[in-house]
């Protein structure tokens, strides 16, 4: 493996679960792998468990690691090609990850979706940028139309808490206040499907993803229906794909509750992080015993440990 930016670049799924679940349970084996080579982590949004998580990773495998912030501790950066660069943002991204890639030998980059122009966001322009001109293994903290390293994170759990060979995984819209990506839900839908779960999308009108993501799923709008029998709930925000960017429904009786979670198999909830609470989830919900949210984001780290120690072994 050479990038990691989508399912496609995974020569071998059941083989990186594996090496995942080995860094969880022998998270130091590995620690002489990355010495001497440095991991740089570029965030053009904000990060907790991303940032947190992938760096202990490296440095569990030995390496350094360096992490900035364009706009804020770096230059801003200009992302289109040709114009005259008489604005704010003093460096373009063809020299800045040129340049890193002579200092780093993995590159992670964040770059959420814009929301403005779907054809934008659905190229990867920021992501593909790197991908193009930094000459170095390029890893997605969160890109416009994915997040691997969650979803990797999200498979670890399932396999760990799954009860049932082909567990009946439910992926719920739930309202927010923000317009937010669908790079979580699209990226979950892809890994899902991938692992041959019963994979169920609810979501109200208007909220259908790309099906390039989402075929072999079943999708309703009746939530209810969707949450009879499940065995994971997957709750998640996200903005319209076809109306795109825009915040069609708002309606809190999409919110997850304990009387909705009573419909399901004694289902285990899930939420990627960082949740509003009694939005998306009543507290009731996330202080259940039924929420695996903590241990799905503690999966993150041997995760990205897995991706990275991939990536390293074929350098
Ligand atoms: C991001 C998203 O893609 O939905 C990151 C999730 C890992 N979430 C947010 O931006 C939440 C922002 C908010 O104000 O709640």
């Amino acid at each position: 493996m050479n990038h990691f930016t989508a399912l496609a670049d995974v020569p071998d799924l059941a083989l990186l679960l594996e090496r995942a679940a080995e860094c969880k349970r022998t998270p130091n084996a590995w620690s002489s792998l990355g010495r001497g080579r440095t991991l740089g982590m570029v965030f053009f949004n904000p990060s907790l468990r991303t940032r947190v998580s992938t760096h202990r990773a490296a440095t569990l495998l030995g390496m350094d690691v360096v992490s900035m912030s364009p706009g804020s501790d770096t230059w801003l950066l200009e992302t289109r090609d040709g114009v005259v660069m008489d604005g704010a943002a003093a460096e373009h991204i063809r020299e800045a990850a040129a340049v890193l890639g002579r200092y780093v030998d993995i590159l992670g980059i964040r770059s959420f979706a814009q929301l403005t122009n779907r054809d934008e966001d659905y190229a990867e322009t920021i992501l593909e940028r790197f991908v193009a001109c930094a000459g170095v293994p390029v890893i997605s903290l969160e890109s416009a139309t994915r997040h691997p390293l969650q979803s990797l994170a999200d498979m670890l759990t399932i396999e760990h808490f799954k009860r049932t060979s082909r567990p009946r995984v439910v992926l719920s819209w739930a309202p927010h206040p923000k317009a937010l990506p669908q790079a979580v839900p699209n990226s979950f839908a892809e890994w899902a499907i991938a692992m041959g779960y019963e994979l169920v999308i609810t979501h109200p009108p208007g909220y259908e993803l790309d099906e390039r993501f989402t075929a072999g799923a079943t999708i309703t709008h009746d939530q209810d229906a969707a949450f009879d029998g499940a065995d994971f709930v997957y709750a998640k925000n996200w903005s319209s794909y076809h109306d795109y960017g825009k915040i069609l429904c708002q309606d809190m009786r999409w919110q997850i509750t304990p009387e909705k979670m009573a419909r399901t198999r004694n289902a285990y909830f899930m939420h990627c992080l960082p949740i509003r609470r009694n939005m998306i989830a009543s507290d009731a919900v996330l202080d259940s015993p039924s929420s695996i949210i903590i241990e799905q984001a503690a999966n993150r780290v041997p995760a990205a440990q897995a991706v990275l120690r991939t990536i390293l072994e074929a350098q």
